[in-house]
C-alpha cells in the first residue's frame, strides 16, 4: 500500500514539475485530488482494508493530498511569473514601436486671452502688476473715494473677512491702483489682471468669481481722448479690426468723468444674440481719475492727470471664443475645458 502512495506521489510531482499552463495544473488536480482522482480512489478503498493497514493508507492519503495542493500553488506563481517575464521581454515585444502618447492638459481659455491682453498692453509700454484678493478695505473703497457707508457700496456686494469689517474680497482690482501709485514715480502705465468676488448669484454673465483687467495710465495733460485711443489701439490689436467705441456716462466715484464704453459688435452688422440686436456691447467702466484719488495714492493732482479703465476678463473670453455661459469657466467639465 505504501508503495502505491509513492508511485502516485512521484507521478504526480512529475506532471507538475513538466506542467506549462494552468489547463496542466488543473488537469493534475482533477486526475489525483478530484471526486474521481487516483487519491480519492485510494480513500474510498480504505473501509475494506486490513485494519491496521487503514490508518497507514487514510493518513498517507491525506498527506499526499496536502502536499499535491501545495505544490499546485506554488507551480501556479512560478507560471504568472515566468508569463510576465515572458511578456516584457519576451518575442511579441516591439522595441520599434512608438510609446503611448502621455495626454497633455491644455491652457484655461481665461489664461490665453489674459496673456494675449498683457501682450497687446505690453507692447505698448505698459507694466503688468499684480495685487492682494484679500484686501484692505482701505484699497477697496475708501482710497478710492468710496468712504463707509457711501451708496457706492451697495454697487458691488462685498464678501467681507473680518467683524470690524477692514478685510475684504477684493470686489474690483482698481485698488491696484492705489497700490501702484504708491510704488511708482509718475508718468506711468501698468495694467492689473486678476480674479475679484462679489456676492452674486451666479447666472450666464454673472459669477460670484470673475477676473477683471485694470488699467492705469499717470501723465501730465491726460485727455478722454488718450483713453479711448488707447482702448481702441488694444481692442483692434485683439480682434484684428478696427473696432468702433462709444462712450456713454458712467457713475463710478474714483473717476470723473466717467463713463460706460461699449464697443461695437464684432459678429454682426444688423443685430445678434451677443448684442442682444442693438449692435453694441457693454465693454468697460472707465474714466479720469479722480484728484482725490491721485492725493490719496501721494500723487499731486495740480501736476498729475490720468485715465483709468475696468473690464470683465471673462466677458471678453465669451465674445472671443462665442461663449455662451460664463459658469463653464470654474465649472471644471474637462469636455469643456479640452476644446482650448
Ligand atoms: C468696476 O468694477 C470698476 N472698478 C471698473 C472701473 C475701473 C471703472 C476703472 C472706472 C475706472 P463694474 O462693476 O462695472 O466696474 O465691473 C467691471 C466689469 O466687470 C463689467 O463691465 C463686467 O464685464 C465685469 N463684471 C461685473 N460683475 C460681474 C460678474 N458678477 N460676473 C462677471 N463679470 C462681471
Amino acid at each position: 500500500m505504501e508503495e502505491r502512495l509513492n508511485q502516485l506521489r512521484a507521478s504526480a510531482m512529475e506532471r507538475l514539475a513538466a506542467a506549462t499552463s494552468p489547463e496542466d495544473l488543473r488537469a493534475v488536480d482533477r486526475d489525483f485530488v478530484g471526486k474521481q482522482g487516483s487519491l480519492s480512489e485510494l480513500l474510498a478503498s480504505v473501509p475494506s482494508l486490513d485494519p491496521k493497514d487503514r490508518p497507514i493508507v487514510g493518513k498517507g492519503a491525506n498527506l499526499l493530498k496536502r502536499d499535491i495542493l501545495a505544490e499546485i500553488d506554488k507551480r501556479k506563481g512560478e507560471l504568472e511569473a515566468a508569463e510576465i517575464d515572458a511578456q516584457r521581454s519576451g518575442s511579441d515585444f516591439d522595441g520599434t514601436l512608438p510609446a503611448a502618447a502621455a495626454t497633455r492638459g491644455s491652457l484655461h481659455p481665461l489664461t490665453l486671452v489674459r496673456r494675449e491682453v498683457e501682450s497687446i498692453f505690453v507692447s505698448m509700454g505698459y507694466e503688468v502688476l499684480d495685487g492682494p484678493e484679500v484686501e484692505l478695505d482701505y484699497y477697496n473703497f475708501q482710497a478710492l473715494n468710496i468712504p463707509a457707508d457711501h451708496p457706492a457700496r451697495e454697487m458691488q456686494d462685498t464678501f467681507y473677512c473680518d467683524r470690524e469689517g477692514k478685510l475684504v474680497m477684493r470686489t474690483q482690482t482698481s485698488p491696484v491702483q492705489i497700490r501702484a501709485m504708491e510704488r511708482l514715480k509718475p508718468p506711468f502705465r501698468v495694467i492689473c489682471p486678476g480674479r475679484v468676488f462679489r456676492n452674486e448669484e451666479p447666472d450666464a454673465t454673472h459669477e460670484h468669481t470673475f477676473h477683471q483687467v485694470e488699467g492705469l495710465v499717470v501723465g501730465e495733460d491726460i485727455t478722454v481722448g488718450h483713453l479711448s485711443g488707447v482702448l481702441k489701439g488694444f481692442l483692434r490689436q485683439l480682434f484684428q479690426k478696427d473696432i468702433e467705441v462709444r462712450l456713454r456716462p458712467g457713475y463710478f466715484p474714483f473717476v470723473e468723468p466717467g463713463f460706460e464704453l461699449d464697443v461695437r459688435c464684432p459678429f454682426c452688422t444688423e443685430g445678434c444674440r451677443t448684442c442682444k440686436n442693438t449692435r453694441w456691447i457693454e465693454f468697460c467702466g472707465c474714466g479720469i481719475v479722480h484728484p482725490k484719488v491721485l492725493s490719496a495714492g501721494g500723487i499731486d493732482p495740480e501736476s498729475w492727470t490720468g485715465f483709468a479703465f475696468g473690464f470683465g476678463l471673462d466677458r471678453l473670453v465669451m465674445l472671443r471664443y462665442g461663449i455662451d455661459d460664463l459658469r463653464h469657466f470654474m465649472g471644471g467639465d474637462l469636455r469643456f475645458l479640452e476644446q482650448f
